[in-house]
């Protein structure tokens, strides 16, 4: 398994919106596996293959404590969804912005296994909050972008904003 590089917001790329997958091959196992690296690796609880500029519809997903409830979904479709919540979100993009998102509360989402059948999951609470905010990645949007305008200049020059350069050493 390869940790992969994680695209920074405000990169372009991040607003491509992702191709079906046609067939689900060891092509896509092994992105799946990249991916779920990477999103351990990177303390995260998705991670969305736009994020590793592949631009294919397949998202991952731990929201478990112990990391042990691995989630691949693989031409994601929210079928129903209801209610309203807004938690506070993050994203490997956008490393160190946590904003509170306005979000369906509950899901029913259909999508395929790495075994390429087909199934149906409920979800709610942070698996739901999850599921949506990858399947925005997936139409080229990142969370930030639910926000309102002066808040997301806010985040984007703050982004921008040059690192303090390093002091120099002093010499005696
Ligand atoms: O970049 C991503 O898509 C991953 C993102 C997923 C996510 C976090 C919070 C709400 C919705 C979706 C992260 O995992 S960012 C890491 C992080 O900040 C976080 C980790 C655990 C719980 C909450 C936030
Ligand atoms: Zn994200």
């Amino acid at each position: 398994m390869t940790r992969l590089a994680v695209l920074r917001y405000p990169d372009e790329r991040l607003h491509t919106v992702a191709a079906p997958v046609q067939e689900v091959n060891d092509a896509i196992r092994t992105l799946a596996a990249d991916m779920t690296q990477t999103m351990y690796a990177g303390g995260g609880i998705g991670l969305a293959a736009t994020q590793v500029d592949v631009h294919l519809r397949v998202i991952v997903i731990d929201v478990s404590e112990r990391k042990n409830q691995l989630l691949t979904l693989i031409n994601p479709e929210i079928v129903k969804a209801g209610g309203s919540l807004a938690y506070e979100e993050g994203c490997l993009s956008v490393p160190g912005v946590y904003e509170k998102v306005k979000r369906a509360a509950w899901l029913r989402v259909r999508a395929l296994g790495l075994d390429g059948k087909p199934f149906e999951l409920p979800a709610d609470g942070w698996l739901a909050v999850c599921i949506q905010h990858e399947i925005d990645h997936l139409d080229g949007m990142v969370f930030v972008e639910h926000l309102p305008r002066p808040q997301q200049a806010r985040i984007l020059k703050n982004m921008a904003a040059p690192r303090s350069p390093r002091k120099a050493k002093q010499g005696r």
